[in-house]
């Protein structure tokens, strides 16, 4: 079998002073941090999209990018060629997730069965492809917005024979997803949302939404996946509002339907920032909840406001989630790539130089955000800020044991209280920055 990637050797750790383009600075696999190697803190994933499918196409231009392997897009040979490069490309890099949508695997038919052919005859040649490899499947999930007929939505589209190819392909994500040994399967709503509420009935379509994923994790559970369900939360693009807003709004869309126990959140940087949060917010309110389980690593244009999947470099980000992610107990699911090359970026050294850099970015987010812990100034000053709950009538209230008119009571005897302390936001930036520049 021929090699893609020719001139470029597997990917090794040189450490922070190397200069050569085609080594990790900060990611050491089997560096020691807090107790678990570094693969074991970040286990990465290539999002088959972006890396095997994406050639650089945009609302104004064509591809850029030469994606076909030596073989005629649209064929069974390119799809098998992708897995080649594919896992030719996760091998260099010591990348060991992939994560896929059914129709990034196989060109769609016309003919559902058809393409559900080819699924298995896909999955069967990865199948083989990962035997003496350690890659696995991160996560898999079914494309429901690229098809013409996902128009008005998938689970929430007006038409109940839409609904029923929405559960086809979702069956067969499924399917596939066990068969790959992957550790969850995410629904993306980007289609499942509305244009105007003029033409829109949201209670009915929440509830088929909710619906759609009661049928898939009563039939993922039939066909032995134990693996967390995954919402994705984004407010809005492709559809001008979208029902998984946020990670808030997610969650309360799981209890409301009771799908809590088998869902968690995938979070993407990019969707956070469009919904007006950060990525570490998402990340607290899902880790909160209980409700953390894996995390698309991208970060979007604070100058934009779409999402552009840029793969991250901000270290700053990347050490707040990477606390957030380590005070959770890290994740159930792993870092997910969706992230693409600029158009300009067109060259198979672009797509290895975009992977270490987002590899290094989280691994440095990881080494210092580990410092940060250990280094326990943040933590001791949330502590003491709060530390007025750990006796009399604090203690009280946090174990409910008051009431209304005794604290009322209080505040009287007290008169007039005392400030409750410098929230020291400009000092805890400067310990942030000590820890990040050092
Ligand atoms: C699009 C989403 C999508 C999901 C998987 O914005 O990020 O790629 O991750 O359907
Ligand atoms: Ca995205
Ligand atoms: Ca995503």
């Amino acid at each position: 079998m021929s090699e893609f990637f020719k001139d470029i050797p597997e990917i090794k750790f040189e450490g922070k002073d190397s200069t050569n383009p085609f080594a990790f600075k900060y990611y050491d696999a089997k560096r020691v941090i807090m107790g678990k190697t570094m693969e074991e803190h970040l286990p990465f994933a290539m999002a088959w999209w972006h890396n095997l499918c994406a050639a650089g196409v945009d609302m104004f231009g064509q591809a850029t990018a030469d994606k076909s392997f030596g073989q005629t897009p649209g064929t069974m040979e390119h799809a098998k060629a992708k897995v080649d490069a594919g896992f030719e490309f996760m091998k260099k890099l010591g990348i060991k997730y992939f994560c896929f949508h059914d129709v990034d695997l196989v060109p769609e038919a016309d003919d559902i069965n058809e393409t559900n052919r080819r699924l298995d005859e896909i999955s069967d040649y990865i199948l083989e492809k990962m035997k003496g490899t350690e890659i696995k499947c991160l996560w898999g999930t079914a494309n429901m917005f690229g098809n013409p007929r996902f128009m008005n939505g998938a689970g929430s589209t007006n038409s109940a024979d839409v609904f029923c190819f929405a559960a086809a392909q979702v069956k067969k994500a499924l399917d596939i997803t066990v068969k790959l040994g992957g550790r969850g399967y995410v629904f993306w709503g980007g289609r499942e949302g509305y244009e105007t509420l003029l033409n829109t009935d949201m209670k009915f379509e929440q509830e088929n939404i909710a619906n759609l994923m009661h049928m898939a994790v009563e039939y993922g559970r039939s066909i032995g996946f134990k693996g967390d369900f995954y919402i994705e939360p984004k407010p809005k693009e492709p559809m001008k509002h979208q029902y998984d807003f946020d990670a808030a709004t997610a969650i309360g869309f799981l209890r409301q339907y009771g799908l809590d126990k088998d869902f968690k959140m995938n979070i993407e940087a990019n969707h956070a920032t469009l919904a007006g949060h950060s990525f570490q917010h998402e990340l607290r309110v899902s880790a909160i909840n209980g409700m953390l389980g894996s995390v698309d690593a991208n970060q979007g244009d604070p100058l934009l406001g779409w999402d552009t999947d840029e793969f991250p470099c901000n270290v700053y980000d990347s050490t707040m989630a990477m606390y957030e992610i380590l005070k959770a107990g890290g994740l159930t699911g792993g870092f997910n790539f969706d992230s693409k090359n600029r158009r300009p970026s067109y060259t198979f050294e672009d797509m290895f130089h975009a992977f270490i850099l987002g590899m290094d970015t989280f691994a440095l987010g990881l080494i210092k955000a580990a410092e940060m812990i250990e280094d326990g100034r943040v933590d001791n000053f949330i502590k003491e800020r709060y530390s007025s709950y750990n006796d009399g009538i604090g203690k009280k209230i946090r174990e409910k044991s008051t009431s209304l008119t005794e604290c009322a009571d209080y505040a009287c005897k007290l008169k007039k209280p005392e400030l409750p302390g410098s929230g020291r936001q400009e000092y805890l930036e400067g310990v942030l920055n000590n820890i990040i520049l050092r």
